[in-house]
């Protein structure tokens, strides 16, 4: 799905700020359409922002169910005979919106954009209602999944993932205006010729463009990051060379501009500007090659999670998140457990860092559930995990895919986190999905991200992957406090991987870490600890040919649900919420890039 954006015939308005909001705990908005009017007893919420943490108490924070956003906007009275689009970047996790007394538009799904063509209920130069209900519960048949019990007391939603059900509105929401005749999809494909190390590399970029309406043609150009343009051609497919092409790298996001033209006659009728970075990436044995060399993962997994505003999108929180990750000597990142916001992976295509994109298919696994204090019987059957969560799974696949292929950051997709791995059930579950995003994406590698209890010996699903991506944590929930038992495990566990013959990469490691806790004795939950546990995986990782990198669990503090076993959330950030580093920080830039944090070697 293309994102809004300005351009010659093209015109957004962003409906960020504060919106009136009422939760829902009765559930009986939707029987007395408060939609229909403005929303009685509301107060203002700010929109992008989970509505959790907003304001004091457990009502809001612990909400089950509904709540409504209502917003008043003018159409601009320049869209005249335009078609008028309303964008949600997303709502977590479903929807149902309506533009005054009219539903346009329902989505599930917490991570992904959605759109309604609202043209026949609008009028330029007046004001328009609208209004969103959200609702935050996870079931069986949601990605991810959740229970919602009935208690005495109201419902209280179970979920077996690590980190907290923040909902709401998380992103931007646009009303935006297009010609009625326009560009739908582009799709691009960058390539090389030949071997891309050579010193002067032909690229290519093949270009796929749906038109939605009657259009006579396409031409599409090629400008380089000066405005120069390289090639150019007519016709909605083709494929364009680019002699001697400035190719996206890992640590430069050189990107072009694809500007794609819908031609009425000798009138450029809708015109959208596509960014394009040309990178190849393959995988070679055990090696991970961009843009045929190999590539060695250092970073994170991380969580879009911040004080007061939860999962809300902030670019000052962003930017601020990527300087770190810059001065760690980070060059990648997992989008840890769900699609993160576009303007993150705008961020991340812009400057070169590299991306393991993730589905919301995370807490499918009743041995980590049960670590988090919720007891599950089995994850996959038809009564938990199965069709409906299936078929909820695949659309979660499509649209993740829809949205970021043309990504040039994207260099791996990861279709789950830490599910089973090992039944027959879950084998039956996963084959179809990984045939999906095979059959969608032809060019770059899959995979899933695999856990502790579904080791090499049991595994079922690593054969459907490219890469093995495993999350372990020897030190902490095995062998914990014994780091000399948990070095020979993991080393003894890594070489089991070796045989799959595919590149490994670590996609967590960590340790629960209280900053500014200082033991001499390597106490667990100590900044001596955390540092200690991770140079013992490093030294573990530097002795194994096929490992091709490393993630650390986490990037920051993250809040999560509460229960015995988190104290205001998961601990294992090399940064404190709030972006202090912890010791483990400076020992992880000292790794990445040889020097300390004023920059000495
Ligand atoms: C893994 C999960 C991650 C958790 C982490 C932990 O993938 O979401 O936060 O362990 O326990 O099971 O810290």
């Amino acid at each position: 799905m293309l994102r809004p954006q300005d351009s010659a015939t093209r015109e957004r308005r962003s409906l960020e700020g504060l919106w009136r909001f009422r939760p829902d705990a009765d559930g009986v908005g939707r029987q007395e359409r408060w939609y229909a009017r403005p929303l009685a007893d509301a107060i203002d919420m700010p929109v992008p922002a989970s509505y959790n943490d907003i304001v004091p108490g457990r009502e809001l924070h612990d909400h089950v169910g509904d709540v409504w956003y209502q917003t008043t906007t003018r159409v601009p009275r320049g869209w005249a005979g335009q078609r008028v689009v309303l964008r949600f970047d997303s709502a977590t996790h479903a929807a149902t919106v309506f533009v005054g007394e009219t539903e346009v538009v329902s989505h599930e799904g917490g991570y992904t954009p959605f759109e309604a063509d609202v043209t026949e209920l609008v009028a330029p130069g007046e004001e328009i209602r609208i209004t969103a209900v959200v609702d935050n519960r996870l079931t069986w048949e949601t990605i991810p999944p959740g229970i919602v019990e009935r208690t005495p007391h109201g419902p209280r939603q179970k979920y077996m993932h690590d980190f907290f059900n923040y909902a709401g509105l998380h992103r931007p929401v646009w009303l935006y205006a297009t010609p009625a005749v326009h560009v739908d999809d582009i799709t691009v494909v960058p390539g090389v010729q030949g071997d891309p190390t050579a010193e002067h590399v032909t690229g290519t970029v093949g270009y796929a463009v749906a038109v939605a309406g009657e259009s006579p043609g396409v031409r599409v150009r090629l400008l380089d990051a000066d405005g120069g343009e390289v090639a150019r051609a007519d016709g909605a497919t083709g494929t364009l060379e680019v002699p001697d092409v400035h190719l996206w790298q890992p640590g430069e996001g050189y990107q072009y501009d694809l500007v794609v033209e819908v031609l009425d006659g000798q009138t450029v009728a809708d015109v959208y500007v596509q960014k394009v970075g040309v990178r190849t990436v393959e995988v070679r044995g055990t090696q991970f090659l961009i843009n045929g060399r190999p590539f060695y993962f250092r970073g994170f997994g991380m969580h879009e999670d911040h004080l007061t505003r939860g999962k809300g999108h902030d670019d000052a929180e962003m930017v601020h998140d990527f300087a770190l990750l810059e001065w760690i000597g980070a060059n990648s990142l997992r989008t840890s457990h769900y699609p993160y916001a576009e303007e993150v992976m705008d961020y991340a295509d812009a400057h070169g860092i590299v991306v393991i994109d993730e589905t919301a298919a995370v807490g499918m696994n009743a041995s980590v559930a049960a670590v988090l204090g919720t007891k599950i019987e089995q994850v996959f059957s038809e009564q938990t995990v199965g069709s409906k969560a299936q078929a909820a799974h695949a659309q979660a696949i499509r649209e993740l895919y829809e949205r970021d292929k043309n990504r040039p950051s994207v260099v791996l997709w990861s279709i789950a986190n830490e599910p089973e791995s090992h039944t027959p059930e879950s084998e039956e579950y996963f084959k179809p999905l990984f045939a999906l995003i095979r059959e969608l994406e032809k060019h770059r590698p899959v995979g899933f991200v695999n856990v502790m209890y579904s080791k090499a010996d049991v595994d079922r699903l690593a054969k459907y992957g490219d890469v093995i991506m495993v999350n372990r944590y020897y030190g902490w929930y095995t062998d914990p406090g014994d780091l000399a038992a948990a070095e020979a495990a993991l080393e003894d566990e890594l070489r089991e991987w070796e045989s799959h013959g595919k590149p490994i990469l670590m996609t967590e490691y960590g340790a629960d870490t209280v900053a500014g806790l200082h033991d001499l004795t390597g106490a667990m939950w100590s900044e001596e600890y955390q540092g200690e546990l991770l140079q013992m995986y490093h030294r573990v990782f530097d002795r194994v040919d096929a490992f091709q990198g490393e993630h650390v669990w986490n990037f920051a503090d993250f809040q999560t649900s509460r229960g015995i076993v988190r104290v205001d959330g998961n601990k294992k950030g090399a940064f404190t919420r709030d972006r202090r580093p912890k010791a483990a920080a400076h020992l992880l830039r000292r790794r990445w890039t040889g020097r300390d944090w004023l920059g000495q070697d």
